[in-house]
């Protein structure tokens, strides 16, 4: 278990990560960015508690990025110990009419590409465009993800789970380490 803390003037941020499972509890004071990331927890089985109370009469932004920032540190840290993984992982995830495709690279270096129109659902399209790429910057996760569909809220929770089952299975354990240099990063 990773614990990971932040506190600027605009929020404050604490999140406990734990890769192996454990409780969920998520309280950021934005009722989607909450139900995203239980989601995104629950189906990549990781114990997840994050609590972060910003500055929401200026908007959702400075929240938004600050636990992105935040969860994107605590993978990071959590990666320092656990080298011998897959590495790679993907998926492909409907919600009704919508669709994610997810592929990810545990490879040090953050980087995010989205193909596809998100909309606005709970939380602005810009900003769960923003959360997705912070994390990615943060946590040195390269992550490829493709959208299709017409519902926003559809779109967006089947993009947080199919980060979630791409993670999960990138993230179990290998013999030795995936890189022909040698090293990751
Ligand atoms: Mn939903």
């Amino acid at each position: 278990m990773v614990k990971v803390e932040r506190k600027t003037k605009e929020v404050e941020v604490i999140a406990k990560l734990n890769l192996d499972g454990g409780e969920i509890e998520i309280d950021t004071g934005i009722g989607f960015l909450d139900h995203m990331l239980t989601t995104f927890a629950f189906h990549s089985e990781m114990g997840l508690e994050l609590k972060a109370k910003g500055d929401l009469n200026v908007d959702e932004h400075h929240t938004v990025e600050d636990v992105a920032i935040v969860l994107g540190k605590a993978f990071r840290k959590m990666l320092e110990e656990r080298k011998n993984i897959r590495r790679f992982g993907s998926s492909i995830v409907p919600m009704d009419e919508s669709v994610a495709i997810c592929g990810v690279d545990i490879s040090g270096r953050g980087y995010f590409v989205l193909e596809g129109e998100l909309g606005d659902a709970g939380i602005r399209g810009e900003n769960v465009i923003h959360f997705l790429d912070t994390f990615c910057r943060n946590s040195g996760i390269n992550v490829y993800l493709e959208v299709k569909g017409a519902n926003a809220h559809h779109k967006i929770e089947s993009a947080f789970k199919a980060l979630a089952l791409s993670l999960r299975e990138a993230l179990k354990s290998s013999e030795g380490l995936k890189s022909t240099k040698g090293k990751i990063d």
